[in-house]
């Protein structure tokens, strides 16, 4: 069994890459990254030179390098992470979402069709359904809700989505989807609230809490969601949209003194800045049907969870210094200098 894992060397690509080389050590695993400023080889440091395993840097609008690694490897599955996956960065300049997050999957769907692959996996994400009102706990997102979209990201993600299930119908690509909730968990990148948040207080900087922090995200352990894709990819159906959510709905602003308390820093560190334009104000999966198919749930409660993640941080500092060193100052300066 050889899969292609894009987007592997990011946040959730590779701690999938850890996953499946745990749970199916006989696989042949191939990640192609492009290497943007999301993507580390630093991350993929404890597989780079172990058998059944292979990095290769591409990119997956590259139709040229695509289809050459296809006809090496010849793939028996495909799975989707790569993306630009930031919202705030989306807002600043949707072009490379469009380009990454449609065409980029469109050259791996055709590639996939060329080569006969026999199931590409779309990781795609619980925004496409835009938001639900703050006073309505009742409602949730089921894999009926439609597709309403906010920001460019989500507008690009639910495009690819979109285009995902028209290869299924139209030429028979074995396709599946998945939507999940917000991730957290080790080597997530720190332009995303939660590390961000992590980095920040233990330099004692001010926390930049958008609006009032009142908006609410379904968290998910990424361990979790990983393993999600895994049972989708062996039992899914194909045609289907599985979601996959936490059960773990939170306001920002708790995260944030959550994390604050961990570390035993001052709330006083919390900042309240502009919010960000067209924000979605709440996410909440609802989960039954991958549940009751494929008997996933979730299984790292939140409380746990932060924990681990919050001691990840503390342990790896090389891996967060050096992504903070570059051109993330210039990048922090821009996005946070005069909000
Ligand atoms: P990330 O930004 O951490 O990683 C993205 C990876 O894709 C990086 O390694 C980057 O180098 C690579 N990449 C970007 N453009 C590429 C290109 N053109 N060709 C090849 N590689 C390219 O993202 P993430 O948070 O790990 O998200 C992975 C996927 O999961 C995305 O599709 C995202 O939409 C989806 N998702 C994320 C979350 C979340 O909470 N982070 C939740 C639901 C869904
Ligand atoms: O500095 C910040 N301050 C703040 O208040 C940042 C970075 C974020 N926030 C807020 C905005 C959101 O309400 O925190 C919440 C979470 O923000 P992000 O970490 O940027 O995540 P979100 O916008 O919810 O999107 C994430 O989940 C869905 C991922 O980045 C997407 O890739 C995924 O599809």
């Amino acid at each position: 069994m050889t899969i292609i894992v894009t987007g592997g060397a990011g946040f959730i690509g590779s701690n999938f890459i850890f996953h499946m080389r745990n749970a199916h050590p006989e696989y042949r695993i191939v990640c192609l990254d492009k290497l943007t400023y999301a993507g580390n080889l630093s991350t993929l440091a404890e597989v780079m030179d172990k058998p059944g395993f292979r990095f290769v840097k591409a990119d997956i609008c590259d139709r040229e390098s695509v289809f050459a690694l296809f006809a090496e490897e010849r793939p028996d599955m495909v799975v989707n992470f790569a993306a630009e996956s930031h919202v705030d960065r989306s807002i600043e300049d949707p072009g490379i979402f469009l380009k990454t997050n449609i065409l980029g999957t469109q050259v791996l769907m055709d590639a996939c069709r060329e080569y006969g692959v026999a199931r590409y996996h779309q990781v795609s994400t619980d925004e496409v359904y835009g938001d639900l009102p703050l006073d309505r706990p009742d409602l949730l997102f089921t894999e009926e809700t439609p597709i309403r979209t906010s920001s460019p990201y989500s507008a690009s993600k639910a495009s690819a989505d979109l285009l995902v299930m028209a290869y299924h119908r139209t030429f028979g690509l074995p396709a599946t989807i998945s939507r999940c909730s917000n991730n957290y968990g080790p080597f997530h990148f720190p332009e995303k609230l939660i590390p961000l948040m992590i980095i920040n207080a233990l330099a004692d900087k001010p926390l930049p809490v958008y609006g009032q922090g009142l908006n609410v995200r379904d968290w998910l352990y990424v361990e979790d969601h990983c393993r999600a894709i895994d049972l989708i990819l062996h039992k899914g159906r194909p045609g289907e949209v599985y979601n996959i959510g936490g059960n773990n709905e939170k306001r920002n602003i708790d995260i944030v003194k959550t994390i604050v308390r961990e570390l035993g820093k001052p709330e006083s560190l919390i900042t309240f800045v502009a919010d960000r334009k067209g924000h979605d104000l709440r996410y909440a999966i609802d989960a039954t049907k991958i549940g009751t198919e494929l008997g996933w749930q979730p299984e790292t409660g939140f409380d746990e969870g932060i924990r681990k993640t919050i001691r990840w941080y503390l342990d790896h500092e090389d891996w967060w210094r050096t992504i903070i060193s570059g051109e993330y100052q210039n990048y922090y300066a821009k996005m946070y200098g005069n909000r």
